[in-house]
């Protein structure tokens, strides 16, 4: 029984265990004003979060028209990057939802632009056969089942769930979290993020998103485990493991915890004119192939601007990773951890029997694979399609490399074993 269940969970993760790489978006009024998603609100006016006052900051939405909105423009970039899924704000921490739910009046609907953002992401993304997941945010400044709204919401913004109100709270998610999974097809993941509350009645949710859609996955923020973990901003040092790991150690495959790693490509969430410290292309690609040395997934995150579209520092990267994975991407989609962690100059992933080393040093003269068990049949660069010459002997791989990395964000040689 429990093994049957765990095979069908085994099951539903398929999908998101071959995919690796998806685009994070978050967007919403709070992009008019290039300070963070909801935070100004939560947290004293900040440099990290932005100088807005609570009002200001409510008075958003009745100026949020974002006119260039074109949302199959986001899933061919969301493509061209390389990117098998996209997760989406339907309702970020202020409450506000990017959906036309019948259960408030703080939404979409009732901004200039009037549509129902969401749904025109879903048929774009049905289009093209996207994977297509919801962010939605438990914590509601704006809800007043969450907490006292006539406080100001830096008093009481992680939730007063003491008082009796907190049950009308709990069925406002209900109702919001029936209307995504029923009114917008099939939906890949509820992305919770619920900032470590322990009062949401994570089995409840769990429960209800099991029988309105048996296949949707759920990550580990409202309460319960989920199906997978979410390191925020960081790559874990060591592989997720639900049994400690000795050091250097890989776990057996059943005792991998799956994850997702979430990460911006500047420092924040929301889309900010202000902030250009922009990761490089070389960073980001080394960051996915960390990630997948881990056997990870890598959701890299865009704030579109207040006009609807994605600004060009973003679009720019998101391309040239695309051109990369063109050419590597066999050795990132459908692979898991590899065998050899703690190289320093090289990651390695893993599909079947064959691993992919991919190198970030270059070395001057031949490249030397310490600490591989197996046996290797060939040495292919991936780039090009190269043939490569080694030897093997007392543990050690020589491989004749070309004299220059034949790429400067990161060369990949797949290894055959026997
Ligand atoms: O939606 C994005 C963020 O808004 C949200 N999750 C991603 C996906 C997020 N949740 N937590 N955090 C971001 C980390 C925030 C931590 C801090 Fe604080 C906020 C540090 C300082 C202010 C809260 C207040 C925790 C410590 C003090």
């Amino acid at each position: 029984m429990l093994l049957a269940s765990a095979a069908i969970a085994e099951d539903r993760t398929a999908w998101f265990r071959e995919a690796k790489f998806g685009m994070f978006i978050h967007w919403g009024p709070y992009s008019l004003a290039s300070v963070e998603a909801s935070w100004p609100l939560m947290t004293p006016p900040s440099k990290r979060f932005g100088f807005i006052s609570e009002p200001e900051y409510r008075a958003l939405p009745e100026r949020f028209n974002p006119v260039q909105y074109d949302p199959a423009a986001w899933v061919k970039l969301a493509k061209a990057a390389g990117q098998r899924y996209m997760v989406f704000t339907s309702k970020h921490h202020d409450g506000f939802c990017m959906f036309d739910s019948q259960f408030t009046r703080y939404k979409i609907t009732n901004t200039p632009y009037k549509k129902d953002t969401a749904a025109m992401l879903v048929e774009a993304a049905r289009n093209e056969g996207m994977k297509l997941g919801f962010y939605y945010s438990p914590p509601d400044m704006d809800h007043p089942g969450y907490r006292d709204t006539t406080k100001l919401s830096v008093t009481n913004w992680r939730g007063e769930p003491t008082r009796p109100e907190w049950s009308m709270y709990l069925d406002y998610m209900q109702l919001q979290v029936t209307e995504l999974l029923t009114r917008y097809g099939d939906v890949a993941i509820i992305w919770w993020d619920g900032l470590g509350g322990k009062s949401y009645d994570p089995t409840r949710f769990d429960r209800l998103i099991r029988e309105l859609q048996p296949k949707t996955l759920t990550n580990n923020r409202v309460g319960s485990p989920g199906d997978y973990i979410t390191p925020e901003q960081f790559v874990p040092k060591t592989i997720p493991s639900k049994k400690p790991l000795a050091p250097g150690a890989v776990p057996a495959p059943e005792d991998f915890q799956l994850w997702e790693t979430c990460m911006t490509i500047n420092g924040t969430w929301g889309y900010n004119k202000n902030d250009t410290k922009y990761k490089s292309t070389t960073q980001l690609i080394r960051t996915l192939i960390e990630v997948a040395s881990k056997g990870g997934n890598f959701l890299l995150n865009v704030g579109p601007t207040p006009e609807g579209t994605i600004q060009p520092e973003f679009a720019e990267r998101l391309l040239a990773i695309g051109e990369w994975m063109k050419v590597n991407g066999e050795a990132i989609y459908g692979t898991t951890y590899g065998p050899l962690q703690n190289l320093g100059f090289a990651r390695t992933t893993a599909k079947g029997k064959t691993i992919y080393l991919h190198v970030f040093d270059w070395p001057k003269g031949e490249l030397e694979v310490p600490g591989l068990g197996a046996r290797v049949v060939e040495a292919r660069l991936l780039k090009g399609s190269v043939k490569l010459g080694f030897r093997q002997a007392g543990g050690k791989l020589s491989i004749q490399v070309p004299a220059a990395a034949p790429d400067a964000h990161a060369s990949v040689i797949a290894l055959k074993t026997r």
